[in-house]
């Protein structure tokens, strides 16, 4: 834990339609929103992630938006000025991660028009909104969770997840870190890197942390944007323009824990 609180941007992921449990919701603006440090990897985004045995909520915010968001998230949003009452979440529906398998999704920024919610086991319920956007380029817990379900169909069946929510999504290359592919293209380092340490499942958690760190440092410090209307420039410079380009087009907003 830092000193100060900690800053997330809020991306709005369209619900595009609303099967089982969510069909009270058919007819709102409906997104699920996950919380992410990287604003500006959104162009490399496949699926969505949820943990299938979450708590989560579906909760009016005053603009007559829905987000589907964990209850304890819906707490600090009604805090930070969100919600119609200061402090009072208002809850539509309750859900749990399992509802959301599956659901189709439109990202903003993303160069896929349609990607599914996929099952993540590693999600905290604890930190962001319980919900994570999946950047497999540059993200190694992203890449490694976007195989299994690839390489496991049958795992994947047991969250409702079918091969074409899955098989048609190819990692999308988006930044350029100095030392990895050639030397003016974009790479998936997150692809890289886990190759390179044969990486395959998420019991090798301290090659997984090798590799996160590796990725993320680098990624920030020495990336260069090789995709989008700022390609050519340094990740660290364009991470905080992304951000507020993506707040005024109403894609996302700020949220702190
Ligand atoms: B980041 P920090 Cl491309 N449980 O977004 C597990 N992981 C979560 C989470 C939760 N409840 N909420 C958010 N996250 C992930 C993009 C990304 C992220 C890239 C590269 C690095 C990276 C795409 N996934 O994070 O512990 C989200 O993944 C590096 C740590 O609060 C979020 O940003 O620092 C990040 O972890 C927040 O982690």
């Amino acid at each position: 834990e830092g000193v100060g609180p900690q800053e997330y941007t809020i991306i709005k992921l369209k619900v595009l339609e609303f099967p089982g449990a969510l069909a009270p919701l058919a007819g709102k603006e409906v997104f699920l929103a996950p919380a992410t440090l990287r604003p500006e990897t959104m162009y490399g985004q496949t699926n969505c992630f949820a943990l299938p045995s979450g708590k989560y909520g579906a909760y009016e915010m005053t603009n007559g938006d829905v987000f589907i968001i964990s209850a304890r998230s819906a707490m600090n949003f009604a805090c930070q000025g969100y919600t119609p009452e200061f402090a009072k979440p208002k809850c539509l529906l309750e859900l749990t991660g399992m509802d959301l398998m599956g659901v189709p999704l439109k990202c903003p920024n993303a160069q896929y028009e349609r990607v599914y919610t996929l099952p993540l086991l590693t999600i905290s319920m604890g930190k962001g909104t319980g919900i994570v956007t999946s950047v497999p380029s540059d993200a190694p817990d992203d890449y490694v969770s976007l195989q299994i379900l690839k390489d496991k169909p049958d795992f994947a069946a047991k969250y409702n997840i079918t091969p074409d929510m899955v098989q048609p999504f190819e990692v999308i290359p988006i930044i350029e870190i100095p030392g990895y592919g050639n030397p003016g293209e974009p790479c998936a380092t997150a692809k890289v890197v886990c190759e390179k340490l044969k990486i395959k499942t998420f019991n090798e958690k301290d090659k997984l942390a090798k590799a996160k760190d590796e990725t993320y440092l680098k990624g920030f410090t020495t990336g260069i944007m090789r995709v989008g209307p700022h390609k050519g420039k340094k990740v660290s410079e364009v991470k905080p323009v992304i951000k507020k380009e993506m707040i005024k087009a109403n894609q996302a907003c700020l949220y702190f824990e």
